[in-house]
């Protein structure tokens, strides 16, 4: 999802683009990211590629999220090194901070308390490869970036009710609710605060930095704007035409209870979202839909 909107976002740039598809190079396996660095030889990167999941997938893989996000995050990094790349934009995430930061969380709160522990191990390897960045300017001069997003959504999610985030889930489940008339299952107790970005936002954001900001301090970058997940729930089954009931199942996890991130940083280097929460949903729909007609059925939902 964020590569395809960096990709989106770069093709009104003067840039000649390259990438590397999962099928083209497992990024976890050192020998084979040396050589496609070496023969694509980018002058900037961008490091979007990450093994991913919601909070039931960042439970259940923990092994897979620590040793591929470890692994793919220092492969690109050193290989990138090694070619001298120009520019390198590394993407953490929110959730690098501690489960009771003070909210807004700003950039400073990082290692400051215990993590999370329904995503510890996703967290621990982004935080490493923060630190990898920061440690490369240090004793290389490498001028390696790292931004910091909040919860994204968009086209080209992950729609998959096991592995996927809060967002594309309820869209899915409120679209079959609608059709079986049956209620919608919001996991958890619904109180959990969030903040949602659409992707196309934060590719925006990453473009403005890569060019703007070179700095070994970490970027939070997200809307400065936040939810409950009970009125996610509400918003989506308005935007999917849903209006029956909704049922919260409390066996389910409701993670950290609020991760807002502060963005004065971002927003003082002059840079501010432009898509706001409904529209983001409703544009977010509409890709769904389209999706499951053209590939039919649960095919679009991988
Ligand atoms: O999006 P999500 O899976 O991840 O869950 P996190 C957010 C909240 O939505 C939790 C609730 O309180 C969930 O219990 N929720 C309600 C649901 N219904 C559903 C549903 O059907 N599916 C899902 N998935 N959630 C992630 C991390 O944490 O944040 C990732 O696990 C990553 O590693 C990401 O860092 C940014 O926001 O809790």
């Amino acid at each position: 999802m964020v590569g395809q909107a960096i990709v989106r976002r770069l093709q009104s740039e003067h840039c000649t683009l390259v990438t590397a598809s999962r099928d083209e190079v497992d990024l976890r396996d050192q020998a084979a990211v040396s050589r496609w660095m070496e023969r694509a030889r980018p002058d900037v990167v961008f490091h979007a590629a990450a093994t991913v999941g919601g909070i039931l997938a960042n439970s259940m893989r923990p092994a897979e999220f620590l040793y591929d996000n470890l692994m793919i995050g220092a492969n690109v990094i050193e290989a990138a090194r090694r070619i001298g790349v120009a520019k390198l934009v590394y993407l953490g995430s929110s959730c690098i901070y501690p489960k009771h930061a003070p909210q807004p969380i700003p950039e400073t709160a990082l290692l400051t308390g215990p993590l999370e522990p329904t995503n510890e191990w996703y967290a621990v390897s982004k935080i490493a490869c923060i630190k990898l960045c920061k440690a490369y300017r240090a004793q290389y001069g490498c001028d390696f970036i790292s931004a910091q997003p909040t919860n994204l959504y968009g086209p080209g999610d992950n729609f998959d009710l096991e592995g996927s985030h809060v967002l594309p889930a309820l869209l899915r489940k409120a679209q079959e609710a609608a059709r079986t008339k049956r209620p919608l299952t919001v996991w958890g107790t619904g109180s959990a605060l969030r903040e949602f970005m659409h992707v196309d936002d934060l590719a925006d954001a990453l473009v403005f930095l890569c060019r703007q900001y070179s700095d070994a301090e970490i970027v939070n970058v997200g809307t400065g704007e936040e939810i409950s997940i009970a009125n996610l729930a509400r918003l989506i089954a308005d935007v999917v035409d849903f209006t029956g009931e909704l049922e919260f199942d409390h066996s389910k996890p409701d993670g950290t209870p609020r991760k807002l991130v502060d963005v004065t940083r971002l927003n003082d280097l002059g840079w501010r979202h432009s898509i706001g929460l409904r529209a983001g949903v409703e544009q977010t729909y509409r890709w769904y839909l389209e999706q499951k007609s053209v590939r039919g059925g649960d095919q679009a939902t991988r």
